[in-house]
């Protein structure tokens, strides 16, 4: 069952507070009334080419483009015909003038290490490896797969591949050798960046062996650079895996930016659908650049003298556009960190917060309910005092959450932006604008401009505020995603076909009176377990690739912690038997084959699966089991559930 985290949608219901923006932090916001933000709204919708030719201005461009927008549904193209490149934007336009010497990162390894990049240094080490990925023989156009831990060479990669325009596909560290494997073969990576390993809770990951088994059926990789970060002994296989401090200490520093075509790949990220398989997210150039620039100046206030702490991943969506493009292309100083929330102990995120004079915090709502959980004591041992402004994202939060991160964290004085968005969106969609916008507890609030959503029935009809129904954009935007890698008719059917004419998310929702979008959950079969996107027929296929297993349905069950928690149905092959160690092989089977992410929380033998007589299984009534017996005593709670309910039904 898909349903706020927390079970606390009766909260959400009675939620009433509103918290409009603190005076003094909309006196300097860069939008700093909701008449500003109607009128730029109102022009965006109005005249969107006029707009976005605009708004494009806040990037450097090698040629002016010819055309703002050609849209025929549902393939679009942005700026046609300028050139630009991102890490040009990223960190060139950076080192002329005063922010030569500015950090743009400072980076915590998770034993205690420090390092600080000016974006000088940046500048170099983006150059030099760039020069190191040629070369492999690396060109424009080839992919480049990488599979790190979050050290500053994760950035100086992406950023390296965007110079030359060789687009990425980085791999989150926490995906098995299986996983990693499936996606090179999906794109045809011809290199591969690594590194022997991470750091997470003091235990090393030992990321070389996922390498060592995914390349034994990745024929694309030509050549592997791996990173030494924790220096353990690992296999270097020979005329395949260099060292990346050997072929860095011969490269030069001096790599020009590479003029490319606005539409030019810049990255695919992988991410979980309906099916089975992850599906590629193709972004290009100009119009992911103009969104998530714009949209990290707009929403998160950034200012000169920001210090600005991201906590998500690079393998996921928000490190690329919220950790790696949008911050770097404002010249902000971005602060990275490697590795557990917990390590050594339960405070070390706002050890880095007073250490570093962070002023911007950007996180999950998980990791909010996993702070609450471990007590304020945690957060009150250190000055927070340089916070102004908390954002989060990944699923809905829970009100209690919100109000204890505004209180707990922000002393009552931070704005929070609940921001609304998609792997397949490339940037913010639904927040709040910490200077504009009256927030309220558990809402992202209002569209940001230029984005226009709308909460709709199955055939496309508006449906009345405070009904439940579709989440629909209905017209494009720069950073939206551009197709599926190698499956375009895949990015037709799911995106463009399920409702008529319009942009479809995947997200139940509703609209509040005042205009507020209250996002609701996934109305397909994609779980959202601690703001990790999970496929539920992909950890299906894992299971059914067991030999003892005959069928299997996974379902999420709500978690308090993580939003949803993973439980499978599991019916056996003849010849096994259920027992409690075929029990704990099939789960790890899956942490093999997809990841630890991915592992079932619960999972149970079963006779049989419920079908219909199509013979489909029915995933509500299996999400009621895992459920247990929920308490349904509260009938706001029911209306919730069967709204959810309802839509999945249509979908049946
Ligand atoms: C950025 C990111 C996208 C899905 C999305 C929705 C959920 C993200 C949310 C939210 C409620 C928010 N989601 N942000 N739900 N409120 N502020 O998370 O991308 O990994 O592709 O996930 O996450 O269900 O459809 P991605």
């Amino acid at each position: 069952m898909n349903t706020f985290a927390g079970g606390s949608i009766e909260s959400v219901l009675v939620e009433k507070r509103v918290f409009p923006p603190p005076v003094e932090f909309a006196k300097s916001a860069r939008i700093s009334s909701m008449e500003e933000y109607r009128t730029l709204w109102n022009r965006a919708k109005d005249d969107p080419q006029g707009f976005w030719n605009d708004m494009a201005s806040h990037l450097v461009w090698r040629k002016p483009w010819d055309k703002v927008m050609e849209w025929t549904e549902p393939h679009v193209k942005w700026y046609v015909g300028g050139q630009l490149n991102a890490s040009e934007n990223c960190v060139d336009r950076h080192c002329v003038g005063p922010r030569r010497n500015k950090a743009a990162l400072i980076w915590e390894g998770e034993p205690g290490d420090r390092r600080v990049l000016r974006y000088q240094d940046l500048k170099r080490e983006v150059g030099r490896f760039a020069n190191v990925l040629k070369a492999q023989g690396v060109t424009k156009g080839d992919v480049v797969a990488i599979y790190m831990p979050m050290v500053p060479e994760l950035v100086i990669a992406m950023l390296a591949c965007a110079r030359i325009g060789a687009p990425h596909t980085v791999v989150f560290g926490g995906f098995s050798g299986e996983a990693l494997a499936g996606r090179i073969q999906d794109c045809s990576a011809k290199v591969l960046v690594t590194a022997d390993g991470g750091f997470r809770r003091g235990n090393i990951i030992h990321l070389k062996e996922q390498v060592d088994e995914a390349l034994a059926h990745c024929p694309t990789i030509r050549n592997v650079v791996v990173l030494k970060r924790t220096g353990h002994q690992i296999h270097m296989e020979p005329g395949r895996d260099h060292w990346w401090h050997e072929m860095a200490s011969i490269a030069s520093a001096d790599c020009p930016p590479e003029p490319l075509d606005s539409e030019h790949p810049l990255f695919i990220l992988y991410t979980s659908g309906s099916t089975g398989t992850p599906k590629g997210i193709l972004h290009t150039t100009g119009g992911y650049l103009v969104g998530t620039t714009l949209t990290a100046s707009w929403v998160f206030d950034l200012k000169e003298e920001d210090t600005y702490f991201c906590t998500a991943d690079c393998g996921w969506i928000t490190g690329h556009s919220y950790l790696v493009y949008g911050p770097l292309s404002n010249g902000a100083t971005v602060v990275m960190y490697e590795g557990a929330p917990d390590y050594p102990d339960k405070d070390r995120f706002w050890q880095i917060v007073q250490d570093y004079g962070v002023t911007i915090f950007y996180t999950a709502p998980t990791a909010i309910r996993a702070f609450m959980k471990w007590g304020e004591q945690y957060a009150r041992k250190h000055d927070l005092s340089s916070l102004r402004l908390l954002g989060t994202v990944g699923e809905p939060i829970n009100p209690e959450a919100w109000v204890w991160y505004r209180e707990v964290i922000g002393g009552g004085r931070c704005p929070v932006v609940d921001t609304w968005w998609q792997t397949e969106t490339g940037a913010i969609m639904i927040a709040p604008l910490p200077g504009a916008t009256p927030t309220k507890p558990g809402t992202a609030t209002l569209p940001l401009p230029g984005v226009v959503p709308e909460v709709v029935t199955k055939s496309g009809e508006p449906v009345e505020p405070n009904q439940g129904g579709y989440l629909v954009i209905k017209q494009p935007w720069p950073s939206m995603m551009r197709t599926i890698h190698g499956d375009d008719e895949r990015y037709r059917r799911q995106y463009w076909s399920e409702i008529p004419g319009v942009y479809f998310t995947g997200d139940g929702a509703r609209r509040d009176h005042d205009g507020n979008f209250w996002i609701m959950g996934r109305v397909d079969d994609v779980l959202n377990v601690a703001g990790h996107r999970l496929s539920t027929m992909e950890i299906e296929s894992a299971l059914v690739h067991h030999k003892a297993v005959a069928e299997a349905a996974v379902v999420g069950k709500p978690d308090e912690l993580r939003g949803q928690a993973i439980t499978a149905f599991v019916t056996l092959k003849s010849g096994y038997q259920p027992s409690e160690d075929l029990r704990q092989q099939l789960r790890q089977h899956v942490a093999h084959e997809i990841g630890a992410l991915a592992r079932p929380d619960d999972l149970r033998f079963t006779d049989a699966l419920p079908k219909t007589r199509s013979g489909k299984i029915m995933r509500r009534l299996l999400r009621d089991v895992a459920a247990g017996v929920e308490s349904t005593g509260d009938t706001s709670t029911l209306e919730d559930f069967s709204v959810l309910a309802r839509l999945r039904h249509e979908e049946e």
